[in-house]
């Protein structure tokens, strides 16, 4: 008798939440899981292998070598192409849509491996996807992609860490899975994960501190200061892998926070492939996510690769850095001073 539940278990068991579900998601969200597993045996090795090496460089057989995010790219595309329920796939790798299959109802967004200037360092990184249900009728192309953010049927991240696990919602609360490695399964670990209304850390990269938002600078000494009540000084975290700083502050409570600063004046993160998805999770596990004013997923989005400015966390925690911004009154980047 099985004492857990794997992921596939679980995907066909909620399929029982959608009535006319006629399988496709969840035979997508089996995909992206197969992927996962075979980006998860590269990343494992990547000290071992040769496949640190720069995209484009060949190895002793003349083969060409890929990097590693190359190489997510080209599993998590090849997965959905075998799988025959994605129409388009949007990914930070490629300039422009994949094309698939036609007759595919979904579309799948991608940052395959995110965080990727860590895998050099042993660092944890990640994968962040987000599925949409296509717009158009036949023909499908950009358009299908450029929804808005509160549109997506599912989306969720795998973390490459000490553990690798797979965190998703189709919009019904968050679940996590952590691979076990002796069977070759994502087994439920986390069920319907809940962010801690408020936290004691804060994740930002303090380095471009001088360019920031005034709102941003005074929220950053609002969490220096000492204060018994709230808890403060906070904890300052930083990866700087998204998907690993967001993972933890998820569990233990915080606020992660990537502005506009003088040479990202429009933020730095993407919107369709990381900050959507990333909103969409955090959101159903109870937390916030805005891009300092207006919530992530009510944005525009006009362009496949646009940016922006995120706020993401705990409740409590981005509706005071939101109150910082708009006491500050602005939005953009205009104060080398403070
Ligand atoms: P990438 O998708 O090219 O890896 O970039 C996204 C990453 C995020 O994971 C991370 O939060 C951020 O870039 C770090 O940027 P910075 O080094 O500017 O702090
Ligand atoms: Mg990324």
């Amino acid at each position: 008798m099985l004492k857990f539940k794997t992921l596939g278990q679980f995907i066909i068991e909620k399929q029982a939440d959608f009535p006319f579900a006629k399988g496709e998601l969840s035979r997508l969200l089996r995909d992206i899981g197969i992927a996962a597993k075979i980006v998860n045996r590269e990343v494992n090795k990547a000290g071992l292998m040769d496949i640190l090496g720069q995209a484009g460089s060949t190895n002793i057989q003349g083969e060409s070598q890929q990097k590693l995010d190359v190489y997510a790219n080209e599993q998590f595309i090849a997965a959905l192409r075998c799988g025959g329920e994605c129409c388009i796939v949007a990914s930070e790798e490629n300039e422009d849509i994949v094309p698939l299959s036609d007759q595919a109802k979904y579309i799948v967004a991608i940052d395959p491996l995110d965080g990727s200037s860590n895998i050099d360092v042993n660092v944890a990184v990640g994968t962040i996807f987000s599925i949409y249900r296509r717009v158009s009728a036949s023909d499908c192309g950009l358009s299908d992609v450029l929804q808005k953010g509160s549109e997506q049927v599912a989306a969720g991240y795998v973390i490459y860490g000490s553990s690798t696990m797979l965190v998703y919602t189709t919009g019904k609360g968050v679940n996590g899975f952590t691979l076990d490695p002796s069977i070759g399964e994502f087994c439920l670990s986390h069920p319907n994960l809940q962010m801690p209304r408020t936290g004691t850390i804060y994740s930002v990269n303090e380095g471009n501190y001088v360019h920031f938002p005034t709102g941003v600078k005074q929220y950053i000494k609002y969490c220096q200061v000492e204060d018994q009540a709230t808890g403060r000084p906070y904890t300052s975290r930083y990866i700087g892998s998204m998907v690993a700083d967001l993972h933890r502050n998820l569990i233990k409570g915080g606020i992660f926070i990537y502005p506009v600063t003088a040479s990202a004046p429009n933020g730095k993160l993407r919107l369709v492939y990381e900050c959507n998805p990333m909103a969409f999770v955090i959101e159903q596990a109870g937390g916030r996510a805005t891009n300092g004013s207006d919530r992530i997923l009510d944005l525009e989005v006009t362009e496949l690769h646009q940016r922006s400015p995120v706020f993401i966390g705990s409740d409590a925690m981005v509706r005071r850095a939101e109150a910082f911004m708009a006491a500050a009154g602005e939005l953009t980047f205009n104060d080398y001073s403070l």
